[in-house]
């Protein structure tokens, strides 16, 4: 890192408190208006900079990274994902990685738990109904849903939020199955309630709800393939807050469409900010637009692990947050 300060180049707005502290620290440049880069606008940032922050919204490809100057020597990414990261191109640049896990897992497990009640008991339905002045009154036969006491919740991705996911559902009654790449040790599935299924297929021909947890990775692009999804029964909800990749999403919505499963919550997309439009028209789908994890509280504290990465590099300390490649 030359001696100078570091330009850090920040590609999406962020909360005042953190710009203001970025400005404070560093040569920043921030994003005022919010709108995300271009590809020449972020080939730009990635020659000047000396650190870059990105987004979720950003690509960091092979070929971005390719082009990228030979000041950039961190890339501190805003978000715990780091799908959009080309990470072993990175480190054949000799750029380090960070991101800012453990500070969105309640949110994002929060945004879960709305999205199964929201499903399974039609609350947007219910909402549209209202709001189109359609409603005629209270029916002992009408707004059915189904109650979460009592079934099955399936999680796929047993890590920080698949566990925030588990204590929650569990206050509603629900029973914890899970499919981890790693069996959690016994004393921690005593603590959660949890049971683990080696055989994800298996689990899922149990399943009253899905939760998908895990990180979009090669190793779990399409894992809810078409066959998997057949797996599922027609009285299942699937429910996803990680990546729209880890699904087959044209194999969900025809599955959808045919009934063969009874509805989905979805917080991601195959191709954001595109949302296919046959999703829109289900009734039983509801969709929100990426909002996991965004709570004031959750961003500030993005930005605070973002500013600590950050600092601990240019200080020549060990990135706290640094990634490393695993498997899923
Ligand atoms: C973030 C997310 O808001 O952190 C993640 O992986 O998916 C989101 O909840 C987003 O990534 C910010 O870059």
């Amino acid at each position: 890192m030359p001696s100078k300060t570091p330009r850090v180049v920040v590609t999406r707005k962020l909360p005042d408190r953190i710009e203001t502290r970025l400005r404070e620290l560093f040569d920043a440049r921030l994003n005022r208006d919010d709108r995300p880069f271009t590809a020449d606008e972020l080939a730009e940032a990635m020659a000047q900079a000396d650190v870059l922050v990105p987004t979720v919204t950003d690509r960091i490809s092979a070929a971005v990274i390719a082009a990228a100057g030979p000041r950039l020597r961190l890339i501190a990414s805003f978000g715990t994902g780091v799908d959009h990261i080309d990470l072993d191109a990175a480190k054949a640049r000799g750029i380090l990685v960070a991101n800012t896990p453990g500070v969105l897992t309640e949110d994002t497990a929060d945004t879960t738990m709305a999205l199964i009640l929201a499903t399974m008991r039609r609350l947007t339905a219910g909402e549209r109904l209202v709001r189109a002045g359609e409603w005629e009154g209270w029916s002992p036969t009408s707004m059915l849903g189904h109650r979460p006491g009592g079934k099955k919740l399936a999680i796929l991705g047993m890590g920080r939020i698949g566990t925030a996911v588990a204590r929650r559902a569990r206050a509603f009654g629900m029973s914890i199955h899970y499919h981890n790449r790693r069996r959690l040790p016994p004393e921690r599935e005593a603590e959660i309630g949890a049971t683990w299924w080696e055989s994800l297929d298996q689990m899922l021909g149990q399943a009253d709800v899905l939760s998908i947890n895990c990180p979009h990775t090669p190793a779990t692009f399409h894992l809810l393939s078409a066959r998997r999804l057949a797996l599922l029964r027609p009285h299942a909800f699937l429910v996803n807050t990680a990546r729209g990749e880890v699904v087959d999403e044209a194999a969900l919505i025809r599955a959808l469409e045919r009934r063969e499963l009874a509805g989905a919550g979805l917080d991601v997309y195959a191709r954001e900010p595109e949302i296919d439009r046959r999703l829109l028209a289900l009734d039983s789908v509801v969709c929100l637009p990426h909002m996991g994890s965004a709570t004031l509280e959750g961003r500030i504290a993005m930005g605070e692990r973002v500013l600590i990465n950050i600092r601990a590099f240019v200080d020549g300390h060990a990135v706290p947050d640094r990634v490393v490649i695993t498997g899923f």
